[in-house]
C-alpha cells in the first residue's frame, strides 16, 4: 500500500506568507493531480504556539535565520510563523483536502521544534504518523510539500529509518534554499530513498 504525505501546505510558507517558499504555490496544481493515484493521502500542518522557542522573537538579541542551541541541537531561528489559529497557519485554500484521510500537526511543544511529519528534531516524541501508517498497511510513502530542504526532507529521512521504501516527489516541493536541498537530497539517496518526478505516476 502506497501513501502520499501533503506536507505543510500552509499559507505561512507560500509567496507572501510569514516565511515564504519561493514559488511554493507552483507546486499545488501537481499536488492536486497526484492525489488521485493513491489509496491513502495525509496531510501535515505546522502548528506552533506563539512565542514558541523556534521563533526568533523568542530570543531577545537574535536575528531571524540565525543560530542558537535548543539543548544539544543547533536551531535556526524562524520569523513567527504558523501560529496555532491564525490564518498563517491554515492550510492553502487552493490545496485539495477531499482525499485526505488525515492531518497530523507538528511544532506544538512550545521548547522544541519538529521539521519532520514523524518526530521532532530531537526524536524525542512522536507524532504518531508511522504507527498510523503502518496500521493501514503501508510500505511505500511518497512525499511533497513544503519546505523541500526542511520538513519534506527531514519526513523523507525519518520514513526510511522507520522503514518505509520512501519517495521524494522532486516537483512537488520547493525549498527555502536550494543549495540545502541539494545536500539534503544527496544524503536521502544515500540512506536509500529515491528522487522521482511526479510525471512517473502522473503516467501510470
Ligand atoms: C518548516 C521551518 C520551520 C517547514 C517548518 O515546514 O519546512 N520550516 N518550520
Ligand atoms: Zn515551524
Amino acid at each position: 500500500m502506497k501513501a502520499l504525505i501533503l506536507t505543510d501546505v500552509q499559507n505561512d510558507f507560500l509567496p507572501g506568507g510569514a516565511l515564504e517558499v519561493p514559488e511554493g504555490d507552483t507546486i499545488i496544481p501537481t499536488i492536486n493531480k497526484l492525489q488521485n493515484y493513491f489509496p491513502l493521502v495525509v496531510a501535515t500542518q505546522d502548528w506552533h504556539p506563539e512565542h514558541h522557542l523556534s521563533f526568533a522573537s523568542s530570543h531577545p538579541g537574535k536575528k531571524e535565520f540565525e543560530t542558537t542551541m535548543l539543548d544539544d541541537t543547533e536551531q535556526i531561528l524562524w520569523p513567527d510563523h504558523c501560529v496555532e489559529g491564525t490564518r498563517g497557519a491554515e492550510i492553502s485554500g487552493k490545496l485539495s483536502l477531499n482525499k485526505a484521510a488525515a492531518i497530523f500537526r507538528k511544532g506544538i511543544d512550545p521548547k522544541i521544534d519538529s521539521y519532520s511529519a514523524f518526530f521532532d528534531n530531537e526524536h524525542k516524541s512522536t507524532t504518531g504518523l508511522s504507527d498510523y501508517l503502518k496500521g493501514k498497511g503501508v510500505k511505500e510513502v511518497y512525499i511533497v510539500g513544503l519546505a523541500g530542504d526542511f520538513c519534506v526532507a527531514f519526513s523523507a529521512l525519518d520514513a526510511i529509518r522507520e522503514g518505509f521504501k520512501t519517495f521524494l516527489i522532486e516537483d512537488g516541493t520547493k525549498p527555502i534554499d536550494a543549495q540545502g536541498f541539494e545536500k539534503i537530497k544527496a544524503e536521502i539517496i544515500k540512506e536509500g530513498g529515491h528522487i522521482i518526478k511526479s510525471s512517473t505516476i502522473l503516467s501510470e
